[in-house]
């Protein structure tokens, strides 16, 4: 059975090729040397022992300028303490469970070289797989490198080769995932296939990245808690913030790739996952983020606090917006056709458009604008549906004077089209001279009436959230 397992696994994952152009002698090459930042929290000993022997062994010595272990407030504080007397090594323990993304800005902070080298705790390093990281980084700043991550079995450790044709992307989920690489691109690889890897996003534990950059850079968002979602983050960041993100093939280190956490998540997992990415979401993807509250609905009842600094980062960095990352950098990832990219709310004056309550059949009313979304919340997509959740406006009849109502969207209708005009101020029907009017609102709800753009009712704001 086991041998059954290890030849489908060596399948899925491909073989651990070494290329020639890899063995070149590194030797006489001058690198920087870099801290290595291990976090970890209730890690096995002896995986945590192996990670660290690891990268004593399978690297120049005078490369490692130290390890600095960070115990994320583990149950016995000696687990850390006992590896303090490995000559440098350096072992801080946080007083309280901070997670790892503070635990590694504690890490990086108080480390000493010009690099940062970030490892989880259950890896082991390969040989040479420092050389081409530092490589790198050393001829560009701005370039964060990962190794390739082979996988370490987490039923008997056996060290299995990943395959070298994948790159880090993400769905509109924002799970990281690994996609492979196009016919395209593996048949332009082949007479170069240790060239590196631009890679959207990377997988988070692993890479190396210049300390000063790192700090330019912001760190990571330390209101992120526990895991999840700062890989995602780091990687928008770099990206936007004119950096690249590079997968080394020639650098490979194995990782233990588990199925559950082996650790409680302070908070819910499920809700701190949501709480972080929606952190990256709302700093880093602009009018795209919909598309994440479209696939994961539930998320918008999780509050992500305050991000205010990370939008001043983002400002100060001058950074691009998020459109130039999916043209750019991940040109694969589909973005759904009609799915509205504009949400908001629909002003006039200090009133707002409100749906009262009502549900399909129902008519739509105006209130005091409340900022607070719920039934003021409406979205505006390219196929002209004006919608509220799944509920669309839509026009019963072509005759001036008709009641708008709610209805279900799907699949929209033409009597569902709208289209804004005169400077977008106004929603007038795809097909009729007919407008959204506010004049009547009081008796029936809005009404539709012959397009005027002198009428004070026909005017509307959509102020997009
Ligand atoms: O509260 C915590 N405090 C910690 O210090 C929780 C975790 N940790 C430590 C933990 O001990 C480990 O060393 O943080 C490190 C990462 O946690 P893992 O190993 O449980 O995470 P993972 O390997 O399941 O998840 C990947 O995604 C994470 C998202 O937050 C991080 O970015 C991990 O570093 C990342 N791991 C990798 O990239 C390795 C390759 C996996 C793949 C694909
Ligand atoms: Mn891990």
């Amino acid at each position: 059975m086991m041998v059954i397992n290890t030849v489908v696994l060596s399948i899925i994952c491909g073989s651990f090729v070494v290329y020639s152009n890899c063995l070149k002698d590194w030797n006489n090459q001058r690198l920087p040397a870099t801290s290595v930042i291990i976090t970890f929290h209730n890690e096995a000993r002896s995986a945590l022992l192996r990670t660290i022997i690891s990268v004593f062994r399978k690297s120049r010595e005078e490369l490692i300028h130290e390890i600095i272990l960070v115990d994320d407030f583990s149950d016995d504080p000696s687990d850390g303490l006992e590896l303090a007397v490995i000559q440098k090594v350096k072992v801080l323990r946080n007083n309280k469970r901070e997670g790892l993304m503070r635990s590694r800005v504690r890490g990086a902070d108080a480390s000493t070289a010009e690099i940062l080298t970030f490892l989880d705790s259950h890896c082991e390093c390969n040989v040479n797989w420092l050389e081409p990281l530092l490589e790198r980084v050393a001829e560009d700043k701005t370039r964060v490198v990962s190794p390739i991550i082979d996988v370490i079995n987490m039923d008997n450790f056996e060290y299995i080769g990943a395959a070298s044709d994948i790159k880090g992307g993400f769905g509109w989920n924002l799970v990281f995932k690994w996609d492979y690489m196009s016919a395209e691109e593996i048949k332009r690889r082949e007479n170069n296939p240790t060239a590196p890897i631009r890679t959207p996003l990377i997988a988070g534990g692993l890479f190396t990245i210049n300390k000063s950059w790192f700090n330019q850079l912001g760190k990571y968002d330390t209101k992120m808690d526990v895991w999840g979602g700062e890989n995602i983050e780091i990687s928008f960041r770099v990206w936007l913030c004119h950096g690249s993100l590079e997968i080394i093939p020639c650098s490979r280190v194995g990782h233990v790739f588990r199925k559950q956490h082996p650790y409680t998540f302070p908070g819910g997992s499920g809700i701190v996952f949501a709480r972080n990415t929606r952190r990256a979401a709302e700093v880093w993807m602009d009018e795209y983020k919909h598309l994440y509250y479209n696939t994961v609905p539930s998320s918008k009842y999780v509050s992500f606090g305050d991000i205010s600094e990370r939008l001043d980062l983002k400002k100060k960095l001058k950074c691009r917006p998020f459109k130039w990352f999916l043209e750019n950098v991940y040109p694969e990832l589909e973005v759904p056709p009609n799915q509205a990219l504009l949400y908001g709310m629909i002003k006039q004056g200090e009133m707002c458009m409100d749906t009262m309550g009502h549900f399909a059949d129902g008519s739509i009313g105006l209130f005091h604008c409340h900022n607070s979304g719920g039934n003021q919340e409406w979205s505006f997509s390219e196929d002209g549906s004006l919608r509220h959740l799944d509920l669309c406006i839509v026009l019963p009849s072509n005759t001036a004077g008709t009641v708008l109502e709610l209805a279900h969207c799907t699949p929209t209708h033409h009597s569902m089209k709208w289209i804004q005009i005169h400077n977008k101020n106004m929603f007038k029907h795809r097909s009729y001279n007919l407008c959204i009017d506010s004049r009547d609102v009081q008796s029936q709800g809005l009404i539709a009436l012959p397009c005027d753009e002198t009428a004070r009712t026909q005017q509307w704001k959509f102020i997009i959230n």
